[in-house]
């Protein structure tokens, strides 16, 4: 019996999105509970970690976005082909997740010296070493998919992250990364994605 999912998070996009891309691409239905920041003291306690997002599967909760987006790859066949593929995946994914953590905290900072300090490190240190590392990744890769030769949950990682930065005041400049332009593209273009793409409700990032 297919199993049933429902998970739960903020209607944003946030540490939340890439768990809907999986399932967009897998095309595999779940419940989106998209929960309103003013219903949620009330929700918190009844969370496993006291945090959003988490995923239930069959009624057992989990909590943690990246080993929820993890599982649902491996459950959907979208992890990688081979342990190799799965660790350059993870590889690249723990960049990414590094660098969206940078950017959050950049973007929250109140105390604006400080704000400028983070923004240059951020665009003079954290970003290159990062898409430098992606873009290499890709340049290695003739099929355009970040690993192997078939969508991963890493090409679902980088097309969120790339929104997120843009979402964020444009803080990559795309002509410096020409495979990340062609993968976006490529990624964006696969019918399950540009349709999810297209009917996800609007958020500010
Ligand atoms: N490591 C956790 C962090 C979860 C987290 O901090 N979630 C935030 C939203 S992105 C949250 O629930 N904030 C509300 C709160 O902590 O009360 C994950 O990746 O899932």
């Amino acid at each position: 019996m297919a199993k049933k999912f429902v998970y739960h998070y903020f209607n944003i996009k946030g540490r939340g999105e890439i768990p809907r891309l999986l399932f967009a691409a897998a095309g595999v239905e779940y419940t989106d509970d998209r929960i309103e920041f003013s219903d949620w003291p009330n929700i918190k306690g009844t969370t496993p970690l006291g945090a959003l997002p988490y995923l239930e599967v069959d009624g057992q909760k989990f909590p943690e976005s990246v080993a929820i987006a993890r599982y649902l790859a491996n459950e959907f066949g979208l992890a990688g082909k081979s342990n190799l593929d799965k660790l350059k995946i993870d590889v690249l994914v723990d960049q990414m997740i590094l660098l969206r953590e940078s950017a959050v905290t950049m973007h929250f900072e109140k105390d604006e010296t400080k704000k400028v300090e983070l923004m240059k490190k951020f665009k003079e240190e954290q970003l290159p070493k990062c898409f430098g590392y992606i873009e290499k990744a890709l340049s290695e890769n003739s099929s355009g998919f970040l690993v192997g030769d078939q969508l991963t949950w890493g090409d679902l990682a980088l097309i969120d992250l790339d929104d997120m930065l843009h979402n964020f005041g444009n803080l990559i400049n795309l002509d410096n990364f020409p495979k990340l332009t062609a993968h976006k593209k490529q990624i964006e273009a696969s019918p399950q994605i540009s349709t999810y793409l297209k009917h996800r409700p609007v958020t500010s990032h």
